[in-house]
């Protein structure tokens, strides 16, 4: 299973969506909450190329995005291979 991070923070409409798409494929994932935590923000702004949003996704350390990276690596049929589960 590949390694799947996800910095987030609570109430954030676009975190319960990305988590929602991911629990959905039966993955399990760090949920980093980075609400309050300015050191753990940086580090996340630091991997995510200076987004400091949430949510940012991580797949075996490579940045894939936000929800709608996401989002769009499903629409794309592409998320599946990425998570390396059965279509
Ligand atoms: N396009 C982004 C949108 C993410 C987004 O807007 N997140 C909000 C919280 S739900 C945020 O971080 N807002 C803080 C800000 O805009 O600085 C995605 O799909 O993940």
């Amino acid at each position: 299973m590949p390694k799947i991070e996800i910095y987030t923070s609570p109430l954030c409409g676009y975190c319960s969506r990305a988590k929602k798409l991911l629990s959905g494929k039966g993955v399990e994932f760090t949920d980093i909450n980075v609400l309050g935590d300015a050191e753990m923000r940086d580090k996340m702004a630091q991997r995510a190329g200076g987004d400091r949003k949430v949510p940012q996704i991580f797949v075996d350390g490579e940045h894939i995005g936000g929800s709608d990276e996401l989002t769009a690596l499903e629409e794309s049929g592409r998320l599946d291979e990425l998570l390396r589960v059965e279509a």
